[in-house]
């Protein structure tokens, strides 16, 4: 349909319009000279009785859901669709904060950090308002941009590798790092959901630094066409030393990011370890 028609159909469902039963033509269409026999035009040139139908328009009553917001320790089931259950489980406290700063000040000073250039939807490319740096067997490719294989971990991120297998039995493969500099880096709304991350990956998050705000949306309908606002909203602090996990459907019906802040922040470290299938 066209657009300019579907403005006009748009308009007669809010104000009502001039209704003719649907399989009459209305006068504007009528041919200008008989075509073919009289009999052929007979039932067409009957003259319609037509009358105005107002038609409410439709409303919405939806309520926009309050922003929730998870601080203390525990698992969280935070949707359940066909698509499955998606949970987050949080640690406030996963490495205590001595522990924490003395892995921050190794991790800052001798990661690989580099600034990556990625590509918008529409071609256009931008430099990530971060710092990243990628360790894993395989190369990581991702809205156009691809981290190198890396299979050389650095010690700390070993140990921390270890740490997480221990707790959750998952054997880690890869790990991206981000440095978000100060309050203006970011990281915008996405899925971790490439292919080479499997159908319902665990994704460890462990957190190093500033507080910064993790923010989850639930992805909305399709009928929706990608309006967000009566979708809900999950803030989590993510504080120095956390660990956050995100399972089962958190990539396939949810959106995660770190939104820029608006006043002074601290550097903050982000480690997310991941299971990485080659291509
Ligand atoms: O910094 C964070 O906590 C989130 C990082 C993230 O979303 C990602 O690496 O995909």
């Amino acid at each position: 349909m066209s657009s300019s028609n579907s403005a006009k159909k748009r308009r007669a469902r809010v104000q009502g319009g001039w209704a003719a039963p649907s399989n009459v033509r209305s006068d504007r269409d009528k041919p200008k000279a008989p075509i073919g026999p009289a009999w052929l035009g007979k039932n067409v040139d009957q003259p319609v009785e037509r009358k105005f139908v107002y038609e409410k328009p439709e409303e919405d009553n939806r309520v926009i859901p309050p922003e929730k917001t998870i601080s203390k320790p525990g698992v969280y089931d935070i949707s359940t669709e066909p698509s499955g259950v998606s949970r987050l489980r949080y640690f406030p406290v996963f490495i205590d904060p001595e522990e924490a700063s003395a892995i921050y000040d190794t991790l800052y000073h001798e990661l690989p950090w580099r600034q990556r250039t990625d590509v918008k939807k529409t071609g256009e490319s931008f430099l990530q308002p971060r710092l990243t740096a990628w360790y894993g067997d395989v190369p990581y490719s991702y809205s156009g941009l691809t981290h190198d294989s890396c299979p050389q971990w650095h010690p700390t991120l070993l140990m921390l590798k270890d740490r997480l297998e221990e707790v959750t039995g998952i054997h880690f493969n890869s790990m991206l790092a981000n440095l978000y500099r100060d309050g203006h880096d970011s990281v915008a709304w996405h899925s971790d959901d490439e292919l080479c991350l499997g159908p319902e990956p665990t994704i460890a998050s462990l957190s190093f630094g500033d507080t910064r705000n993790f923010e989850l949306r639930k992805k909305p309908l399709p009928e929706e066409h990608g309006d967000f606002t009566y979708m809900e909203h999950i803030k989590v602090p993510l504080l120095h030393g956390s660990l956050l996990l995100m399972e089962g459907a958190s990539q396939a019906d949810w959106q995660h990011r770190i939104p820029r802040e608006y006043h002074d922040k601290e550097p903050r470290i982000n480690l997310t370890f991941r299971i990485t299938y080659p291509d």
